[in-house]
């Protein structure tokens, strides 16, 4: 099969995760299953492709976990690392490679990449004032510091990035800086960095993407690189002061580490390096041969880091070739709202495993078919279970099925004799044919809805045939017509063991085995051949594909959004801490009633205090109690309490208080009665 491109190597990245989090729907649908449906395809079509990733461990979002969680970077990569890897795997993302940039191949690389442009003279070298943290004794670059953004305005930029607009500047652009350490306002302390000088490398990056990509990148992408370059390029820090890094690997730069950003593209080469050591296999040819495709899978926040700063790397470097394309996608939102991980608004892949075990496939089908390819897209529970009831179960599922239960009813599995073809049957055969490059050609666009949906037309095409043709019904009066159907439509869920690899790799995998198909049929077959499973083949039983979503389960998942919504609305408040102990011979000294109010009358002259008379069982008692702006007399009149009755009688204010009605804060400064939940509960009644 051919594609748009004559060559046959293809080196693919998907951005290298932070590993301060899990990996959430978020990630799967802007970068890693449009990745990977494009790699599966183009091995399907027999390219030699090789698909890298891993774990992006420098950075400052890695420290400032290990800080709030209490544990040192290493344990914090260490652990999400392993939970990232597992959920690439899970979901059945390809990576022929997935590292890690704490590996010492990549040490060893970024250190080089880095040695051999400062000896070439590519970087600028400068001595200057950066923020910093006189209480932490600790600069504050990238996300150590927020400020007001100089373009947007958005108050909570970092300083490498604003989120709200994507801009990319130096820390000390932000209006009104703050540490996100200890939230003091920085000094400005004078070191020295190393400076890529971007600013040179501008008119080729407008000659090379603006005019040379017009056509074959995406405009989103596009568009972001004409503002910058619109903006005018500044030479950019690629160091920091930092103890967590790669170390800069020359003189005179101790305690310094590469910026976070300058090393992780770097990744991908490691990456690739690893594959090659552990596969026996030359690296090269992937990052230095002109023919060699080298696709970068994106999120729209990452786009100058891949379309700008790592090309004018690469081109300073000297040795290695640039990305062909660079799609990125926009973000998917989550029921309305931007995708949080503090806010824990998000539904993570291992816990969306916990609760659909065997339905990796639903997801990565539903992210596709709503990927956010050219606007940002919103991922909502109801539309994924339209999907997987009315498009997976009732259209792919269904087709499949009908065709094996059949087939193993009628001819015991076995795949008939077809005899005369129809015009039908030669226009169903004949668009089965064209189906390969119809997904093909929108893959290579990076057009993965449309391929997806291309790709259910060949099964929408199967369930018209079934019934237009009804074998149900014609096999009580032509033998012979319904061994063809039969035929044609085996023909047809075979080539869909093949077109849906790429989208659905768990199902082709299971249709495969359904089909008792054990060689490799490939895009071209399907292309090309006239028979994909030959009459007299043996296939096996039935089982079902995709099974209904309940509305049961979907609540459940849209309970416990609300449940962190909730929980995000109430103010948290720092928690006191614990007081001294007591022994349990204290507790059991407070003797603790349930009461009722009885009557209720503000103290004159005061603002708090409201004098009570509360029934508390053993007898009717006179209590003053600091509620009086929280409650109006009138409106606790038969409120259940609970008393703290043998209290010591005090005076207050002249009238002698007999206990303490106990009471609970709420976020809004006011108070709220610790009642029984049932009103019924007798007055007198134990507490403990
Ligand atoms: N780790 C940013 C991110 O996770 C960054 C990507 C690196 S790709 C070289 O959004
Ligand atoms: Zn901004």
């Amino acid at each position: 099969m051919q594609d748009s491109n004559p060559n046959n190597r293809y080196t693919i990245t998907a951005a290298l995760p932070y590993t301060n989090g899990a990996v959430h729907i978020g990630h799967l649908a802007g970068v890693y299953v449009p990745a990977d449906i494009y790699s599966r395809y183009l091995r399907g079509i027999n390219k030699d492709v090789l698909f890298v990733c891993g774990s992006d461990e420098h950075g400052v979002p890695i420290t400032l976990r290990a800080k709030k969680e209490g544990i040192t970077p290493q344990q914090v990569v260490d652990k999400y690392h392993k939970i990232i890897k597992d959920s690439f795997n899970e979901f059945g993302i390809s990576f022929d490679n997935y590292s890690r940039t704490s590996a010492k191949v990549h040490y060893d690389t970024a250190s080089q990449f880095f040695k051999k442009l400062y000896e070439n003279g590519k970087f600028i070298e400068e001595t200057n004032q950066q923020l910093y943290d006189e209480e932490a004794k600790q600069f504050l670059a990238d996300r150590f510091v927020i400020g007001t953004c100089p373009k947007c305005g958005n108050e909570e930029s970092y300083g490498d990035q604003c989120e709200k607009c994507g801009t990319s500047h130096n820390a000390t652009d932000l209006i009104n800086p703050k540490s996100a350490i200890t939230g003091n306002i920085p000094t400005l302390k004078e070191t020295k960095h190393w400076y890529l000088p971007l600013n040179e490398y501008e008119s080729w990056l407008r000659e090379w993407i603006v005019e040379g990509h017009k056509k074959d990148w995406k405009t989103n992408v596009l568009g972001q690189v004409k503002s910058w370059l619109d903006d005018g390029l500044r030479p950019r820090a690629v160091t920091r002061d930092l103890d967590w890094g790669i170390p800069v690997p020359v003189k005179g730069a101790e305690g310094k580490v590469l910026y976070v950003w300058f090393d992780a593209p770097i990744g991908y080469i490691s990456s690739t390096k690893e594959w090659a050591e552990k596969n026996n296999k030359d690296w090269e040819p992937y990052w230095k041969d002109k023919n060699t495709k080298l696709i970068h899978f994106i999120g729209k926040d990452n786009i100058v880091f891949h379309s700008i700063i790592f090309p004018a790397m690469l081109k300073a470097e000297g040795s290695y070739i640039l990305p062909a394309n660079v799609p990125a996608n926009e973000f998917l939102n989550l029921e309305g709202n931007k995708i949080s991980t503090s806010k824990n608004w998000a539904v993570w892949l291992h816990e969306y495993l916990q609760d659909f075990p065997d339905k990796q496939d639903v997801l990565r089908y539903v992210l596709t078919a709503n990927a956010p390819e050219t606007k940002d897209n919103d991922f909502t529970w109801k539309d994924f279970q339209a999907r997987n009831n009315n498009e997976l179960v009732a259209v792919l599922g269904n087709f499949i099925n009908r065709v094996v239960v059949l087939t193993n009813k009628y001819y015991s599995g076995i795949v008939p004799n077809p005899t005369n073809l129809t015009d039908i049957d030669e226009q169903v055969l004949e668009a089965l044919k064209f189906a390969p490059k119809k997904i093909g050609k929108s893959i290579e666009r990076y057009r993965f809805r449309e391929a997806l949906n291309e790709m259910m037309q060949v099964a929408r095409l199967g369930n018209k045939y079934l019934a237009d043709e009804e074998p149900w019904k014609k096999v009580k009066t032509d033998a012979e017509r319904t061994k063809t159907i039969m035929y044609v439509a085996l023909q047809i869920a075979t080539a869909l063991s093949v077109l849906t690899e790429p989208f659905l790799p768990f199902t082709a995998k299971k249709l495969q085995k359904i089909l008792n198909i054990d060689t490799d049929l490939s895009w071209e077959d399907v292309q090309k051949k006239a028979v994909l499973l030959p009459e007299n083949h043996q296939i096996g039983q039935a089982e079902l594909l995709f099974s209904k979503i309940e509305d049961t389960e979907i609540e459940k998942q849209i309970a416990k959004l609300e449940a962190t919504k909730k929980e995000n609305e109430t103010e948290k408040k720092e928690v006191p801490p614990q007081k001294e102990t007591i022994s349990f011979d204290d507790f059991t000294k407070l003797d603790m009633r349930i009461g009722t109010i009885l009557e209720a009358e503000k103290v004159p002259k005061t603002k708090k205090l409201l004098k009570l008379l509360v029934d508390v069982g053993v007898d009717k008692r006179t209590i003053v109690s600091g509620i009086a702006e929280s409650f109006k007399p009138e409106d606790i009149i038969g409120q259940k309490v609970t008393v703290l009755i043998n209290l010591e009688p005090r005076k207050i204010k002249g009238i002698e208080s007999q206990g303490m009605i106990l009471m609970s804060d709420t976020k809004d400064g006011k108070l709220t009665f610790i009642e029984p939940e049932n009103d019924k509960t007798q007055n007198g009644t134990f507490v403990s």
